[in-house]
């Protein structure tokens, strides 16, 4: 997988730009270096200005190129970096001439790959660095640059060791005498795991919160026909995305829009209202708005009157409050589009819910999809050890050993190809 040859990709952006960054990665670069730059002799992490020649002697460019030796660069390789015009048609000419030289066009996420392999970065800094390219806020932006700077990695490695470190003890309890050992050993390596276990435990509790930052706040407005969504919707978002009209039943599909309160990336969705569904593209669109309902972080059920009943995990607005007199129940939000009232206590409502699922989950070990599954594993085996084997140390340390094998997954120590494969293919050209 990790072969030898030289691969090139744009790192930087597609289209027209002032600069683009061709980044080259292989073995042994340095006579590319030196025609790139025509001399005979380098200086690496030294940024030379040189007029690029193709091999007919016309010039395809003035750009400026630094040399980056193994195993000092991003994929532990030597590195070259051109900055030329962002031109379209230089990029190409640039491309077909490396071509020439027996260099190809990397896949997605090859360069990380070859990091990956050369012990640059294991998969979790991997994550991190994919979240990174993805950010779109500040807070996804500190999320993600402590996990590419290796705060989670330091956080499973130190799990792991302990795993083994625990596992290690077991087996020593079944090899030696306990004279030859330290004092309560097993009690101790019993506390051990179980520190270790809520450790886990609380960082599993954090996923919603984690996901969210990553890849936004879940809101969806819902509500029966014609209450207003589509209008609050609109309002939040700040322009007339969402078709409002007085025909009950006017919004039939979700209508969603981004947008950053307080540092996070909120996810905005409009639904169809719910009713007794009259016709088949009404019945998909409240099918739809149910299942919003279900991904969602957050549920603003909208009404014109008090319901019977408030579900407190949702945000109950009363909308229309214009043409409502008696606005005295304290565990709803009267709003009015037309008279703006209410609003500020909306957001207010919004942000609590936001920062109650979310404080702090920008300096939390980061979770996703791939690690909660195998933290869920490691945890399932520190369970079993505990519960079921904590006087038999021949077995307790054999789950000792599944659950460090898990986290090794995690950070890529024990890989299959599935899990790299899976990790790296997440990754832009270039990366
Ligand atoms: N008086 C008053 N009218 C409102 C208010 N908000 C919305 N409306 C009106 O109510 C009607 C329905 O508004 P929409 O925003 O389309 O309602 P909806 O809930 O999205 O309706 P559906 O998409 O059909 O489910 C429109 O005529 C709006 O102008 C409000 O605060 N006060
Ligand atoms: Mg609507």
């Amino acid at each position: 997988m990790n072969n030898c040859e030289t691969i090139f990709a744009l790192s930087s952006a597609h289209g027209k730009a002032g600069v683009a960054v061709i980044r080259i990665s292989g073995n042994d670069l340095g006579s590319l270096f030196e025609r790139i730059i025509n001399k005979n002799e380098h200086t690496p992490r030294h940024a030379y200005y040189t007029n690029l020649h193709d091999d007919n002697g016309d010039l395809i460019d003035n750009c400026i190129a630094i040399y980056f030796n193994a195993p000092y660069s991003f994929t532990g390789e030597d590195v070259i970096e051109i900055y030329s015009h962002g031109a379209p048609a230089v990029i190409n000419k640039i491309f077909d001439w490396l071509r020439s030289k027996k260099c190809r066009i990397a896949e997605r996420g090859e360069f990380s790959r070859r990091a990956f392999y050369n012990n640059k970065m294991d998969l979790t800094d991997v994550d991190g660095l994919i979240a990174l390219l993805d950010a779109q806020t500040d807070k996804q932006r500190q999320s993600a640059l402590r996990s590419m700077t290796g705060a989670d990695s330091k956080i499973y490695n130190n799990w792991r060791n302990q795993m083994i470190e625990i596992s290690a003890y077991a087996a020593a309890i079944l090899d030696y005498s306990e004279d030859d050992l330290p004092k309560n050993l097993d009690t101790k390596i019993i506390d051990k795991t179980k520190n270790l276990l809520s450790e886990l435990n609380n960082a599993v509790d954090g996923f919603r919160g984690t996901r969210a930052l990553r890849n936004g706040f879940n809101i969806v407005l819902v509500g029966e026909t014609n209450v207003g969504k589509s209008s609050i919707f609109n309002k939040l978002v700040g322009s007339n995305r969402a078709i409002v009209s007085d025909i009950a039943g006017t919004t039939r599909d979700v209508v969603s829009q981004q947008i950053e309160v307080d540092g996070y990336l909120v996810n905005l969705s409009d639904t169809a209202g719910i009713r007794e569904a009259t016709d088949t593209i009404e019945k998909i669109g409240i099918e739809r708005t149910h299942n919003e309902i279900e991904n969602s972080d957050l549920v603003i059920h909208v009404y014109n009157e008090v319901p019977k009943q408030i579900n407190n995990d949702e945000i109950t607005v009363i909308n229309k409050s214009d043409l409502i007199k008696n606005k005295t129940n304290k565990n709803v939000i009267y709003t009015s589009v037309k008279t703006n009232d209410g609003f500020d206590k909306l957001m207010t409502a919004i942000k609590d819910k936001m920062h109650e699922l979310m404080a702090g989950a920008e300096s939390r070990v980061a979770i996703n999809e791939r690690t909660f599954e195998l933290l869920t594993n490691a945890i399932n085996e520190l369970n079993i050890a505990t519960n079921k084997y904590s006087g038999n140390y021949d077995i307790f340390a054999e789950h000792i050993r599944h659950a460090a094998d898990f986290i090794g997954k995690i950070l890529g120590i024990i890989t299959t190809s599935e899990i790299a494969d899976a990790t790296f293919s997440r990754l832009c050209l270039g990366k």
